[in-house]
């Protein structure tokens, strides 16, 4: 900030350079440092480090009746519109006994446009039956729909509603 203070025209235009040079180099070593956090964390599960509310935002019934789902939003619940991670507990309807071991896949549907979204998420087991979505894709406020097909030990799915701010 001193050479700012300096007279001279060009002093002040080859010291505005310098201060560009420096906001330059900042901006890239900060680049550089958030690959390197990237890069970093890779290594660990999608979603490993996202924090859910104690609170269910809701619990849905699968299709057969046989599984319940409690979701949770992650960064905020209930979800504003963009990326989420979303977190299903499954359980028998039966006993409330977690269930591990089902394969599932979900897809983001805007029932009232006729649309989804462009990138399907990534479901990862966590054990004690949860699961973690990733890459829950809601661009636009309004109600969408996750829809979901278990596969595995049965057969089921759910459509998991949810209104998006
Ligand atoms: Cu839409």
């Amino acid at each position: 900030m001193a050479c700012l203070t300096r007279r001279t025209r060009t002093r002040r235009s080859s010291c505005a350079f310098r201060e560009l040079d420096r906001a330059v180099k900042l901006a890239c070593a900060l680049a550089l440092s958030l690959t390197i956090a990237c890069s970093g964390s890779s290594g660990n599960a999608p979603g490993a480090d996202a924090v859910f509310p104690a609170p269910a935002l809701k619990t849905a019934l699968s299709s057969t009746g046989s599984l319940m789902i409690e979701v949770r939003t992650s960064p905020d619940q209930p979800p504003s519109h963009g990326v989420l991670t979303v977190e299903y507990f499954v359980k028998n309807a039966s006993d409330a006994a977690p269930v591990d071991g089902l394969v599932m896949s979900a897809e983001p549907w805007m029932p009232a446009h006729g649309h989804g979204a462009s990138v399907r998420p990534t479901v990862t087991p966590r054990g004690n039956g949860r699961y973690v979505l990733t890459n829950v894709d809601l661009y636009m406020p309004g109600s969408w729909q996750l829809r979901t097909a278990i596969a595995g030990p049965l057969t089921d799915s759910v459509d998991v509603p949810l209104d998006v701010l």
